[in-house]
C-alpha cells in the first residue's frame, strides 16, 4: 500500500524541480524567520514595515520571473506560485506587499516598458529600494476599470494627468506608482503612465479603518495637473489588455497564496482538535471536526493541482485568462470558507488574536474581492462557456 502524507496528498513535492523545492524552502525559511515574528502586532497596530521589501529583494522574491539583468531570477511562474503560498501562509497582507510589486509593478515594466524606464526601475524595484503600487481602481470604477475617469492631456513635452485611484495597496510608501490612464492624444485609449513620489500634484494617503489586511497599507492615488514627460508614457501597450495583462500574473500568484493561507487554518484546525478535549474525548475524534478536516484536505489539495497546471501552462505560455479565473476564484472562494470553518473549529479561542486564524478569515475576504470579485471572474467564465456577456 502506497503510505498517505495527510499534508500533501496528492504528492505535489514529488511533482517539482529540484530547484521550484529550493526556492520554496528558501521563501519558507524566509516568511517563517522574519514575516512570523512581527505578523501579529503588525497586523493589531495596522503598521506595515516598508523595511520588508529590503528583506524580501535579499531574498529575491521580488519580481521572481524578470530576468537577471534587471534584477530579477529569472525563475519559471511554479516558482512564483510557490512564493506567494508560503509568504500567505503568513498573511495575505504580506503576499499582497510582494505580488503588487512583482506582477503589478515590475511586470508592465518589464514588459510594456521602454529599455530605459526598465533599467532606471527594475533593479530597484527588484532589490526593494523601490517600492511600486498599481493604480487601476477609481472610486467610481472598481469590477468596471474601462469606466474609469483618470485623464492624461497631451503638452508640448509629455502629459498632464487629472483624477484619482481608490483602494491602492502599498500607494502612500510608494516611490513608483504605475497608473491607468485615458489618454485624449491616443483617442480616448487606455494607458500606462510610471509617475514617481514627489512629483508636484501627487499625492498618496492612507485609507484608515481597514478592518481587513491591516499589515498592508493602503492609499488612494491623488493626481491633480501632474505634468510627466514623454518618458513617462509605457509605450508598447494600449488599451484594458495592459493591466489585464498584468492582472493575469497577480490573480495566478493569488491563487496559489490562498492556499497558503488555507493550509495555515486547517492545521490550526487539526492540531486544536487533537489538543482540546470535550466530552472526555478529543475534539478531533468526532465525527463532524474530521469532516470538516476532510473537507479542508481536499479542496486544498485540488486547489493547489490546479494552480500547479495553470502555472505549468503559463511557464509554456499557453496560458488563457479563463484558466487563471477558475483557480483565482475557486481557491479565494475556498480558502475563505476555509478560514470561516478553522474559525469556528477553534470555539472561543478562535477570535483571539493568538490562534491566528481570525486574521486570515479578515483576509480572505479582502482577497475574493480584490483582482476581480468571485462574481466577477464567474461572470468571465460564463461568457467564456456562452458566448453571451452578462456584465451590463
Ligand atoms: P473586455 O471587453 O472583456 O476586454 C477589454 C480588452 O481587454 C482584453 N482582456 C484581456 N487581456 C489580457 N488578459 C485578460 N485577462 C483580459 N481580459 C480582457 C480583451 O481582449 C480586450 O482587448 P481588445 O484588444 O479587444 O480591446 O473588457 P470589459 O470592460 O468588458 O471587462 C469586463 C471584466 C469584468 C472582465 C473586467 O473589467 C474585469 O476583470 N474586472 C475586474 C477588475 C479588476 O480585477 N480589478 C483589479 C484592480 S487591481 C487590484 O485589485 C490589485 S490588489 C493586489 C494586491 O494587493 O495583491
Ligand atoms: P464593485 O465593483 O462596486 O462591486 C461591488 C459588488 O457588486 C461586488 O460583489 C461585485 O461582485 C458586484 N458586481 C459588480 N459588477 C457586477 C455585475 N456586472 N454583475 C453582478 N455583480 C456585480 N485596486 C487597484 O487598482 N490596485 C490595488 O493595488 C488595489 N489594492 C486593493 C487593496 C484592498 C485592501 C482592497 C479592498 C481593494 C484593492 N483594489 C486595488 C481594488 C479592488 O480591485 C476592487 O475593490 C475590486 O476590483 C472591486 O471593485 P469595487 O470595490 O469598486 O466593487
Amino acid at each position: 500500500r502506497q503510505k498517505f502524507v495527510w499534508d500533501d496528498p496528492f504528492l505535489l513535492d514529488d511533482q517539482l524541480s529540484e530547484e521550484e523545492r529550493m526556492i520554496r524552502d528558501t521563501a519558507r525559511a524566509f516568511a517563517e524567520e522574519k514575516l512570523a515574528p512581527r505578523v501579529i502586532e503588525a497586523y493589531a497596530q495596522e503598521k506595515t514595515d516598508a523595511g520588508i521589501f529590503r528583506e524580501m529583494g535579499e531574498m529575491g522574491l521580488l519580481g521572481p520571473t524578470i530576468p537577471e539583468e534587471y534584477g530579477g531570477a529569472g525563475v519559471g511562474y511554479v516558482s512564483y506560485g510557490l512564493i506567494a503560498r508560503e509568504v500567505e501562509r503568513i498573511d495575505s497582507g504580506y503576499r499582497s506587499m510582494m505580488s503588487v510589486q512583482s506582477s503589478l509593478v515590475m511586470f508592465p515594466i518589464h514588459a510594456y516598458g521602454s529599455e530605459e524606464q526598465r533599467r532606471k526601475y527594475l533593479p530597484r524595484l527588484a532589490s526593494g529600494e523601490f517600492i511600486g503600487c498599481f493604480g487601476l481602481t477609481e472610486p467610481d470604477a472598481g469590477s468596471d476599470p474601462g469606466g474609469m475617469k483618470t485623464v492624461a492631456k497631451k503638452t508640448a513635452g509629455g502629459y498632464v494627468l487629472n483624477g484619482s485611484k481608490m483602494w491602492i495597496s502599498n500607494a502612500p510608501i510608494a516611490d513608483v506608482f504605475v497608473v491607468w490612464a485615458k489618454s485624449e492624444a491616443h483617442g480616448g485609449e487606455i494607458r500606462g503612465f510610471v509617475l514617481e513620489k514627489g512629483m508636484k500634484g501627487l499625492s498618496a494617503p492612507k485609507i484608515e479603518g481597514k478592518l481587513s489586511l491591516r499589515a498592508s497599507i493602503t492609499g488612494e492615488i491623488v493626481m491633480q495637473g501632474v505634468e510627466v514627460g514623454e518618458d513617462a508614457l509605457l509605450p508598447n501597450v494600449q488599451g484594458l489588455k495592459g493591466p489585464f495583462g498584468c492582472l493575469n500574473r497577480a490573480r495566478y500568484g493569488i491563487s496559489w497564496g490562498v492556499m497558503g493561507a488555507a493550509e495555515f487554518c486547517w492545521h490550526a484546525a487539526r492540531q486544536y482538535g487533537l489538543d482540546r478535549k470535550q466530552f472526555g474525548k478529543p475534539l478531533a475524534q468526532t465525527q463532524l471536526f474530521q469532516k470538516k478536516l476532510a473537507d479542508m484536505q481536499t479542496e486544498i489539495a485540488l486547489g493547489l493541482q490546479g494552480s500547479l497546471r495553470v502555472g505549468r501552462l503559463m511557464d509554456e505560455h499557453r496560458e488563457a485568462p479563463e484558466m487563471i479565473s477558475i483557480v483565482k476564484r475557486n481557491n479565494c472562494g475556498k480558502a475563505l470558507d476555509i478560514a470561516r470553518q478553522s474559525r469556528d473549529m477553534h470555539g472561543g479561542n478562535g477570535i483571539s488574536q493568538e490562534f491566528q486564524v481570525i486574521r486570515h478569515m479578515m483576509n480572505l475576504e479582502t482577497v475574493n474581492t480584490y483582482e476581480g470579485t468571485h462574481d466577477i471572474h464567474a461572470l468571465i467564465l460564463g461568457r467564456a462557456q456562452t458566448g453571451l456577456q452578462a456584465f451590463f
